[in-house]
């Protein structure tokens, strides 16, 4: 199975720690084609590498290629937010991962949007439990 994941680039690089551990967990449902998504290197102004317009298109392919997108939202991103319109647009099986913090609340264009799973979770663990749940529900159809 083809897995998009979805987090923040632009948005902000706090939580790449956290991606790349749930990129790798996501590793036991299928094919994450988004490692990159976790890169220490990657930073929040990417500058290197290839156009802005050669990865929207390169990552629009993906969601087409893929089953499932997973995003995690803790952290607002406009690109993760298009990215979960677009996968829903084309009736993909979409979870939403959201760590609670004060002061901050998700979204409602997320977080009511009933197209779209969404969890909530305190530590690792209990997001790794959120995926178990949510890949369970799609592989007993
Ligand atoms: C090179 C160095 C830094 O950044 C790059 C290349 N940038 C991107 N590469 C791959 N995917 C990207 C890049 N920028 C945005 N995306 C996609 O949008 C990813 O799939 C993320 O899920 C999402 C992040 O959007 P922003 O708005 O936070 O950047």
């Amino acid at each position: 199975m083809k897995i998009y994941f979805a987090g923040s680039i632009r948005g902000g690089r706090e939580d790449r720690a956290l991606y790349l551990q749930l990129i790798q967990y996501l590793g036991k449902y299928g094919q994450v084609l988004t490692e990159h998504i976790g890169d220490e290197q990657l930073t929040a102004l990417g500058e290197d590498g290839p156009s802005d317009q050669w990865i929207y298109e390169r990552d629009m392919q993906w969601i087409v290629e893929s089953e499932v997108l997973v995003a995690e939202v803790s952290t607002p991103s406009l690109g993760v937010g298009y990215e979960i319109g677009r996968a829903e647009g084309m009736n993909k099986k979409i979870l939403c991962l959201y760590r609670n913090q004060e002061g901050k609340r998700l979204s409602a264009m997320i977080g009511g949007n009933s197209g779209v799973k969404n969890q909530t979770y305190a530590n690792l663990e209990e997001a790794k439990h959120q995926i178990d749940n949510f890949f369970r529900m799609i592989l007993q159809g």
